[in-house]
C-alpha cells in the first residue's frame, strides 16, 4: 500500500490530510507544489486534479481528490484508529458538521490568509501577469479577479471574519450538546479534523476570537496536543513562518 500525497505545507486542506495520515502512522511520500508559482495548475498535475488545487492522493494508483473526500477515503481504506462513529446517525452528523466546515470556515479564512499573506506577491505582478495567473484557475478565477491586486474590501474581510466567528459559536454549541471533549463526544472525528486548520490559521494570524468560548479553547488545546499536530505542522506549515512579514502583523494585532 503505497501513498503519495502531492500538496503544499501552509495549504489548510492538505493539514487536514497529513494529520489524518499521520494519526494513523501511515507512511507516504510527500510531493510539496509550490501554489505562489503555480505548480498546481501545470499540465501534468491537473491530469491528477482537473480543479487545479491540493491535495491529491495517489494510493498506488488510484487518484482521490477533495481534503473531505481524501480523508474519509482514508478512513475506510485503513479503518485502524478510526475517526469515523460507528452509530450511522452520528456518523450523519460528522458528515453534516463536515459539509458545514466546508462551507464556512474553509471559504472564509482565505479571505484573510490572501489579504494578508499573498497579496504582496500579486501586487509585484504586471496587470498582464495578474489577470493571466487568475484566469488559468479553474476553480479560483472568479476568486482570484474579485481579490485584485488591491485585496479583499473591508466589507469582505469583516464578512470572513463573522463567519469564522459563527463558526467557533457553532463548534462551542457541539461541544455542548455532545459533552465533548471533540465535536461529537469523547472520540475525536474527521468533523474535528476539518476544522482544525482554520483555527491554527486564525490563531497564527493572531485574529482569533474564541477566547470567550472556554470549550473550543480547551478543544484547540486538545488537538494541539494530539500525537498527529506536531508532524502535521512541520515548519513551514504556520503562514508566519514562511512569510516573515506576517510576523509583524500578528503581533500588531495581538
Ligand atoms: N475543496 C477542495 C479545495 C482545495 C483548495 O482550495 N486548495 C487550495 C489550498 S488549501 C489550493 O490548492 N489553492 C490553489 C490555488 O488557489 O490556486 C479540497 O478541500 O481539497
Amino acid at each position: 500500500m503505497a501513498y503519495k500525497l502531492y500538496n503544499a505545507p501552509q495549504s489548510t486542506c492538505s493539514q487536514r490530510v497529513r494529520f489524518v495520515l499521520n494519526s494513523k502512522h501511515l507512511p507516504f511520500d510527500e510531493v510539496k507544489l509550490n501554489l505562489l508559482d503555480g505548480d498546481q495548475l501545470k499540465p501534468d498535475y491537473l491530469k491528477l486534479n482537473p480543479n487545479g488545487v491540493v491535495p491529491t492522493l495517489d494510493h498506488d494508483g488510484a487518484i482521490v481528490t477533495d481534503s473531505t473526500v481524501i480523508t474519509e477515503y482514508l478512513d475506510e481504506v485503513e479503518p485502524a484508529d478510526s475517526f469515523t462513529p460507528e452509530d450511522p446517525v452520528k456518523r450523519a452528523r460528522m458528515r453534516a458538521l463536515m459539509h458545514f466546515m466546508d462551507e464556512m470556515p474553509a471559504p472564509a479564512v482565505r479571505v484573510p490568509t490572501f489579504n494578508l499573506a499573498f497579496l504582496p506577491k500579486f501586487q509585484a505582478m504586471s496587470r498582464d501577469e495578474f489577470m493571466a495567473m487568475a484566469e488559468s484557475k479553474p476553480l479560483r478565477k472568479e476568486f482570484m479577479m474579485k481579490m485584485g491586486q488591491t485585496g479583499f474590501p473591508k466589507q469582505e474581510m469583516d464578512d470572513a471574519l463573522a463567519r469564522l466567528r459563527r463558526t467557533y459559536e457553532r463548534m462551542d454549541a457541539e461541544i455542548e450538546k455532545s459533552g465533548g471533549p471533540w465535536l461529537l463526544g469523547k472520540e475525536i472525528s474527521l468533523a474535528d479534523v476539518a476544522v482544525m486548520p482554520a483555527l491554527v490559521r486564525m490563531y497564527d494570524l493572531n485574529f482569533y476570537d474564541w477566547k470567550d468560548l472556554p470549550r473550543v479553547v480547551t478543544w484547540f488545546d486538545n488537538i494541539r496536543a494530539h500525537p498527529a499536530f506536531v508532524p502535521t505542522y512541520y515548519h513551514g506549515s504556520l503562514l508566519t513562518e514562511r512569510f516573515p512579514h506576517l510576523r509583524e502583523t500578528a503581533a500588531a494585532s495581538a
